[in-house]
């Protein structure tokens, strides 16, 4: 980020401005359709709580490019890594000839990730690579084969992770054949859920599928999100995860956290499973590890990471001596600034806002989540059935009017708020303030 780069929102141009109108058409023209976009304005420089697009219009960025940019983008220590990194060498492959970079990287997610057992990791490209090498560690561990992932999950575009994925349109629909051996168990939703299932009642009742449909005897992994991201943000009540990771202790099951949205400092812990004291056997991160740059990771008790044999696991970039560079400053700065505090202030100042908006409209139906990862349930008045239209009609509306914000859910009912960890109270402020008058103007 440009230090010129001002921390405020400014229209210039009606939106979309004429210059993104034009690249939209270039987009369209050259871009395959699949690939689409949320927002109609190009981005040119971002940092702080801001992103300025073509036409010279800054935008409120509570979304961090989908809980990425938790440092702020191109904050300054990544910066100065990549560039003395890129200057230095940009590839030899881990694989060919090693580099500290990956070294340093694997240290010290052993050493922030929950448990204080002896642990190892791998480093990958993407937040899927890693949920499938973790998938392949824990069949390799256990010798077993079959998977179990929740309802309402999300863990990627690829075979195997959009098999685990729960969300047909537009992940998997007419995408398959799927990978099989991949089951879903019912999850707790405590905004959905009946009023007697506690965490402790959802557990038994996920425990219950997976002991009748699947059998311990065949199960290598349980992959949950300690907060379901595309889900819907939706954080399971208190004792649903430490029970389901009990049961897989004692059942010779690989439990994986799969933390590649929630993790580093995004919801006031370094991880989102330290909220409920759960120490997963693999855990899976990827996004806000790296500032920006393409890393993800898998790390876990040594002795099933060490479970694949040597050259089993990898891949070309896999923990790109940049992306490294950029996860190194990325890791410091969040220990230095005091990001996690800072998740935290920003959860008190969104909910305390968000719960009062809620007081007066009951079409905000739920307000959850933890943290910089924060969300309302949209539904119609008087009811607890969602409602999209709505949803889209207020992210629209804000997006208009200068602040980026992104839905999610199972039932496209969910606006949720990833700002980065950088941004200010008044940005964040203003922000919501846009969010509260398109609740109003679609009264
Ligand atoms: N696991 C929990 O949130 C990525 C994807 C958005 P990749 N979520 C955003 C989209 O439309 O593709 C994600 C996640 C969780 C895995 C993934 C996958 O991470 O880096 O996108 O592969």
């Amino acid at each position: 980020m440009s230090a010129s780069l001002e921390q405020r929102r400014n229209l210039v141009t009606a939106i979309p401005g004429p210059r993104s109108r034009e690249l939209m058409t270039r987009k369209k023209s050259a871009v395959a359709q699949g690939v689409g976009t949320t927002m109609p304005v190009f981005a040119v420089e971002a940092g702080g709580g801001v992103v300025k697009d073509v036409d010279g219009n800054s935008f409120i960025d509570l979304g961090s490019g989908i809980a990425v940019t938790t440092v702020g983008n191109s904050a300054p220590r990544v910066v100065d890594a990549v560039r003395e990194q890129v200057e230095a060498f940009t590839h030899t492959c881990f694989m060919i000839t090693p580099y500290e970079g990956y070294v340093a990287v694997a240290e010290a997610l052993n050493r922030l990730t929950p448990g204080d057992h002896d642990k190892r990791s791998a480093l990958f490209n993407s937040g899927a690579e890693a949920v499938e090498n973790a998938v392949k560690i824990a069949r390799a561990h256990t010798k077993k084969q079959a998977v179990v992932a929740f309802d309402h999950a999300y863990h990627g575009r690829t075979n195997l992770t959009m098999a685990m994925t729960a969300k047909s349109m537009p992940y998997k629909s007419g995408f398959g054949p799927f990978s099989p051996e991949v089951y879903r168990a019912p999850l707790s939703y405590p905004y959905r859920d009946e009023k007697n299932v506690d965490g402790a009642a959802a557990a038994r009742r996920a425990i219950t599928y997976i002991e009748k449909q699947v059998g311990a005897a065949n199960l290598a992994a349980v992959v949950i999100e300690p907060i379901q991201g595309e889900g819907g943000f939706i954080v399971p009540a208190e004792g649903f995860l430490p029970a389901i990771a009990e049961w897989c202790t004692a059942n010779n099951v690989v439990f994986i956290a799969d933390e590649v949205q929630s993790g580093f400092a995004r919801t006031g812990e370094m991880f989102a499973c330290e909220h409920d004291g759960v120490v997963p056997d693999l855990i899976v991160t990827a996004k806000g590890i790296a500032g920006g740059l393409p890393l993800s990771a898998v790390t876990g008790r040594a002795e099933m990471m060490d479970a694949a044999h040597v050259s089993g696991l990898g891949g070309t970039y896999g923990g790109n001596p940049i992306a490294c560079a950029a996860a190194l400053a990325t890791i410091e700065t969040i220990e230095a600034d005091g990001l996690v505090e800072r998740a935290r202030q920003i959860e008190r100042l969104m909910l305390d806002r968000l719960h009062r908006l809620q007081a007066d409209d009951d079409r905000l139906g739920d307000v959850r989540g933890r943290g910089a990862m924060i969300a309302v349930e949209i539904v119609k008045s008087g009811t607890d059935e969602p409602d999209p239209l709505l949803t889209n009609a207020i992210a629209a509306a804000s997006h208009l009017a200068g602040v980026i914000v992104l839905t999610c859910g199972t039932y496209g009912n969910v606006l949720r708020f990833l700002p980065p960890l950088a941004i200010s109270d008044e940005l964040l402020n203003e922000g919501l303030d846009v969010v509260a008058a398109a609740f109003k103007d679609n009264a």
